[in-house]
């Protein structure tokens, strides 16, 4: 394997979320998810796929720990269904669920595994859905309560703490497109619920800060992509603008600079007053983080187009009057997205020119789908290789050119239901029979213990 080193104590480490892989939707005294709500209700997913069993991790953890352990990586991210620990959103802490992650915890402790820990990965308890969701601020308050509810019972083995992944999704997918839970198609809602996760995320770090138990580490990951015009036109240049300030400034402005982004008002003033924010609110989404997390997975390519729905009072958030036009010259993944590792390098490259206070980024997520098939009992995925490959030498690349990047954690383990596809799309490393819950290590699997157990120091075939 010729592969450039990596630095010292570079973190490798491989990514999972609850709702996409525990099941045992019912058991631990687990309550209603909007995940749960949406997944059944008819038409929202592929096949009506739901997260019921997914890849039974809630049993099946210890042995998942040991493929990990086979592995060889040094970190595992996984998130806390909000669920099991408020099955209502509020209250005290369920001692059942709570149990769960402390027992995947410790085995992680044992097999010198380092937990990073998420605390949202998108499924919201059901009752705060309906007493109005990321649309209001009660549910960033309760956001921060649950947070400290996690933090006191684990952070004497968790040193890595995440708030949100991915607001972006929960805000926009979640309630703009639609395409996610809970399911809506709002313009003003969908802004709202942009703030009050970014207010969540500034309560839940306060509130961590506050109970600090030593030298734990405090962070958000977003998901982000280097745009580029399509074209030189004017009109795709200031399409590209747009583009950025959806999918990434939105967040990463307040976040990692303390300022609302430019353009917002000229974008969203028909459709929002932004009359959620109050005064003081920027002070407390700005915290000083210890580090990024970063989801990457294509870059955009952005072109004007017309909007969907002409008359700008009705138009979701989303609706900007894009469309991503990748050059046809890229290959794509089974999710249709392009491939181009050298935007994640110009991803990092951007973050480290657009903020000065950029702490130390650990790559959160980054991998592809594509259709595996088992043959013989071995499922051969080289495009997937080719994917990881391509990426891990663009990330080792910004760090030549001074980005600091201190991990990559590959999404994802192993295969899971991946949201409104269900179970149609294939991201792991290892693979899933979902009928008997076998997991068949691919052979991306064996590239990425090679590369890891060598810390991608060696040269050697
Ligand atoms: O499966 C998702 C994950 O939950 C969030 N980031 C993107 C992945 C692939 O779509």
């Amino acid at each position: 394997m010729d592969f450039p080193a990596f630095p010292e104590g570079f973190v490798w480490g491989t990514s999972t979320a609850a709702y996409q892989i525990e099941g045992a939707v019912g058991e631990s005294g687990r309550g209603p998810s909007i995940w749960d709500t949406f997944s059944h209700t008819p038409g929202r997913t592929a096949h009506g796929d739901t997260g019921d069993v997914a890849c039974d991790h809630f049993h099946r953890y210890r042995d998942d720990i040991g493929l990990m352990t086979d592995l060889g990586v040094a970190a595992y991210r996984f998130s806390v269904a909000w669920p099991r620990i408020q099955p209502d959103g509020k209250g005290p802490a369920n001692v059942e669920g709570l149990d769960f992650y402390q027992r995947l915890v410790d085995e992680l402790g044992d097999a010198g595994i380092t937990p990073f820990l998420t605390l949202y990965h998108w499924d919201l308890p059901q009752a705060l859905e309906d007493a109005g969701g990321w649309r209001v601020r009660d549910t960033a308050e309760r956001f921060a309560e649950y947070a400290a509810i996690v933090h006191s019972a684990l952070a004497d083995r968790v040193p890595m703490w995440t708030t949100l992944n991915e607001p972006f999704c929960s805000a926009f997918i979640g309630y703009s497109e639609g395409r996610h839970a809970p399911g809506a198609t709002e313009g003003h809602g969908a802004l709202a619920a942009a703030h009050h996760l970014l207010l969540g995320h500034g309560l839940a770090v306060k509130a961590m800060r506050a109970q600090q138990y030593g030298d734990e580490k405090f962070g958000i990951t977003l998901n982000m992509a280097h745009v580029t015009p399509a074209t030189d036109d004017p009109a795709d240049v200031a399409a590209a603008q747009r583009s950025d300030l959806l999918q990434n400034r939105v967040f990463s402005d307040p976040i990692l600079a303390g300022r609302w982004p430019s353009g917002e008002a000229e974008l969203w003033s028909p459709i929002s007053d932004f009359s959620f924010r109050k005064a003081g609110d920027l002070d407390i989404v700005h915290q000083p983080l210890d580090f990024l997390g970063l989801n990457n997975y294509a870059p955009t390519y952005a072109k004007n187009a017309p909007t969907v729905d002409g008359d700008v009072t009705f138009r979701v958030a989303t609706d900007i009057g894009v469309v991503d036009n990748p050059p046809a010259t890229l290959g794509r993944t089974a999710m249709g997205w392009p491939v181009e590792a050298d935007g994640l390098r110009r991803l990092l490259v951007w973050l480290r020119d657009s903020y000065p206070q950029l702490p130390p980024v650990y790559i959160t997520e980054n991998g592809c789908a594509y259709v595996d098939t088992v043959v013989d009992g071995k499922v051969d995925d080289p495009e997937r290789i080719a994917y990881f490959d391509s990426h891990l030498r663009a990330v080792r690349q910004a760090i030549d050119e001074d980005v600091d990047v201190r991990g990559y954690i590959a999404w994802s383990l192993m295969d899971n239901f991946e949201w409104g596809y269900g179970y149609t799309k294939r991201f792991g490393l290892v693979y899933v029979d979902y009928q008997t819950q076998q997991r068949i290590p691919k052979s991306s699997y064996y590239w990425y213990k090679k590369l890891v157990t060598r810390r991608g120091d060696s040269n050697e075939g």
